[in-house]
């Protein structure tokens, strides 16, 4: 008997069948072949086909992590226009941590059995290099057993520029202070015509690049992200995830690729949502694009629950964590919860019909939750 896939096949329009059945035989696509998959509007079988090599790879398995994200300041000196997070130290809304502060949240998270913090922040223009190094440094000297995902590969840059150090002293310095990996944000889209209009002040992508490519020569291991539904064409988005194929091919050093929903509400740049037909081609183009790829995550944060969960029988098999205190895309409105029990995320994880799997940083397994209790 013909199954729905098959059916799908013989009944979709003969070029995305073709470069659906070239990816389904382990093939790699072209940027072109991309492209005109994000054009298609077969997304039944763009999720059936990003679903079926992700099955291949993870079985029925979907993961979380207990975390904490942290940001321990909001004053950003970059202002990019998509962000409605970073604000100036004059704004009424502009935060600042103490060291104090910070420990007190990772204490919280590690007696809730949390096993990471994830830590980024604006880029103020006031602080100095030693106050990232002493983020890192007090945490772990405190709580050995939490893993440090600290600093995206822009707090990086600027850390290089204000020491005058080389990214890989800067890396070494972290790593010996307790850095254990690195998180992928501030990727957005590497298009410089794109980051001319929406963050023309921070890293470029090449940058960008290099400090991930030096992380993992390093033997830290990072995260990628592209923030997708602004300004961007279909095409840019396409060459942002080319880019970050090349340098998995070089190193293999990346751990998971996040496409992140690009939320508008008080932002500068403005604009509207994303629709879940794009997130979910989104995810189903990038799982199929990014044959080097272990895992994609399906960030309920910018997704949103409900989408999510579909999303993870489009390709992807990873919801994040239970980050407990969202607050970047919370300020440009997402609708999402701030964080979720684990609870809330294995019964996530069961209606969308997969085995939830408690992980960690590097995906290792901490628990299955076999059954339905
Ligand atoms: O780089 C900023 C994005 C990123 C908006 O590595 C926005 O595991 C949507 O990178 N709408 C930070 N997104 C978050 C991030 C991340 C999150 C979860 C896990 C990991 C990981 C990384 O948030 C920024 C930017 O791309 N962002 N403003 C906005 N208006
Ligand atoms: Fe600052 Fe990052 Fe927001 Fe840009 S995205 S304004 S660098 S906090």
């Amino acid at each position: 008997m013909e199954t729905l896939l098959e059916d799908l096949l013989r009944t979709a329009e003969k070029e995305t069948a073709k470069i659906a059945e070239k990816a389904l035989e382990g093939k790699r696509i072209t940027e072109e072949e991309a492209v005109k998959l994000f054009k298609s509007d077969n997304l039944t079988l763009l999720g059936m086909v990003a679903e079926y090599i992700n099955r291949k790879k993870n079985g029925m398995k979907a993961y979380f992590i207990v975390n904490r994200q942290i940001n321990p300041t909001n004053v950003c000196m970059y202002q990019c226009d998509f962000c409605a997070f970073g604000v100036t130290r004059s704004d009424p809304k502009a935060y600042e941590m103490s060291l104090e502060e910070i420990l007190r949240k990772v204490e919280e998270t590690y007696r809730a059995g949390g096993r990471e913090v994830h830590i980024v922040g604006g880029i103020p223009s006031h602080w100095d290099y030693s106050r990232y190094v002493e983020i890192v440094r007090v945490i772990k000297l405190r709580f050995p057993d939490i893993v440090v995902k600290a600093w995206t590969a822009v707090e990086i840059h600027h850390m290089a520029k204000i020491s005058g150090k080389s990214y890989e002293d800067v890396l070494l310095e972290l790593k010996e202070a307790g850095l254990d990996a690195i998180p992928g944000g501030g990727a957005e889209i590497f298009s410089e015509r794109v980051r001319r209009i929406i963050a023309p002040y921070k890293a470029k992508a090449e940058e960008y690049l290099e400090v991930h490519r030096t992380a993992h020569r390093l033997g830290i291991p990072t995260n990628a992200t592209m923030l997708y539904g602004h300004v961007e064409t279909l095409e840019e988005r396409v060459d942002h995830m080319a880019r970050i194929r090349e340098l998995q091919d070089e190193t293999g050093g990346f751990q998971v690729f996040i496409p992140l929903a690009y939320w508008p509400e008080g932002t500068r740049l403005g604009g509207r949502r994303t629709s879940s037909v794009d997130d979910l081609k989104t995810v189903a183009v990038s799982r199929i694009f990014l044959d080097n790829f272990d895992h994609i995550k399906a960030y309920w944060v910018t997704l949103g629950e409900k989408v999510a969960q579909v999303a993870l029988n489009f390709g992807a098999d990873d919801l994040d964590g239970t980050i407990e205190e969202e607050r970047i895309v919370h300020a440009a409105g997402t609708k999402s919860a701030y964080g979720h029990s684990v609870d809330r995320l294995v019964n996530l994880i069961r209606k969308a019909g997969k085995v939830p799997v408690e992980r960690d940083t590097f995906y290792r397994v901490v628990r299955v939750y076999e059954g339905d209790a």
